[in-house]
């Protein structure tokens, strides 16, 4: 698929996908979805790839929600069907089998703030911005946001966001627990590659696992997601990686892990 609104750059196992309508603030309308539903499918069997960033085009914005002149046009059925769209694009990217980071560069608004939701680590720029806008507009969160939001800051502060459509900067996204890291604008990229080097140095069945547990593990209670992550630690002793990872320690060399 020849992209038109993202553009696609793999070095040394790091794929970095760039959301590319800066001239609407790279606004999610569904061609933008459905590219981006074809290159995280790409990502996920391409075997050389072990860690994916997500970030947005221009120095102004992440991603500012779903385009809204788009979806000024769609009947209450094409609406639905954008809506499954986004949260199916969402939840492939949440599920893939490898990290994921956003690279929060600027506005992360709506659909964008959804977005970066989606992915396991947020790192904000200094300049970031966040918030879900959507009740201003009459509407609400259709890409995930009224769940995943409570799921990663506290219940109480979720309604706040989601009821106030309020702006919040990098510092009190960070404050609150939406992103990890602040960093200035300039290093952002660079802070979220080195991220992703030390990710894609470790154990990749280890990495992959631990993301599956995490994950899946939201969903039980405690004794449940403890005898998951018993089980999927048995799975990782079938591993040839384990085998290197721990030979490596005991010949004080660095492992050379082979994703088997
Ligand atoms: N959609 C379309 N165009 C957008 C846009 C957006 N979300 N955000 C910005 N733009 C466009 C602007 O219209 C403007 O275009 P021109 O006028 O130059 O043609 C250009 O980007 C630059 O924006 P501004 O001139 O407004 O730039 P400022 O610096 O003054 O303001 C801003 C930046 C981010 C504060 C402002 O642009 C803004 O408030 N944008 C809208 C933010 C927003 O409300 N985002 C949430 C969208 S709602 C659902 C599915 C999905 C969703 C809900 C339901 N179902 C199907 C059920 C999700 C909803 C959302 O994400």
């Amino acid at each position: 698929m020849e992209l038109q609104n993202l553009i696609l750059e793999k070095e040394d196992g790091i794929a970095l996908v760039t959301i590319n309508r800066p001239k609407v603030l790279n606004a999610l309308n569904a061609d933008l979805l459905k590219e981006l539903e074809a290159v995280v499918d790409e990502l996920e069997q391409d075997g050389e790839v072990r860690v994916v960033i997500i970030t947005g085009a221009g120095d102004k914005a992440f991603v500012a929600g779903a385009d809204i002149a788009f979806m000024s046009g769609l009947n209450p059925l094409e609406a639905k069907s954008f809506s499954q769209l986004g949260q199916r694009v969402f939840s492939k990217i949440e599920n893939m089998s490898k990290p994921v980071i956003a690279a929060v560069n600027g506005f992360a608004l709506g659909g964008g703030n959804e977005l970066a939701m989606a992915c396991d680590i947020r790192i904000a720029s200094e300049k970031a911005r966040f918030g879900q806008p959507e009740v201003q507009l009459g509407l609400i969160a259709g890409f995930g946001g009224t769940q995943r939001l409570s799921r990663i800051v506290n219940p109480g502060l979720a309604k706040e966001i989601l009821f106030t459509a309020d702006q919040y900067d990098a510092e009190t996204a960070q404050k609150i627990g939406l992103v990890n890291h602040v960093v200035p604008a300039e290093e952002l990229i660079n802070f979220c590659k080195g991220m992703a080097r030390r990710i894609a140095a470790r154990g990749p069945v280890a990495v992959r696992l631990s993301k599956e547990a995490v994950n899946q593990g939201l969903d039980m209670d405690l004794d449940k997601a403890i005898a998951l992550e018993a089980d999927l630690f048995g799975l990782v002793f079938t591993t040839a990686d384990r085998k290197e990872g721990i030979s490596a320690f005991l010949e004080k060399r660095k492992p050379a892990f082979t994703n088997k």
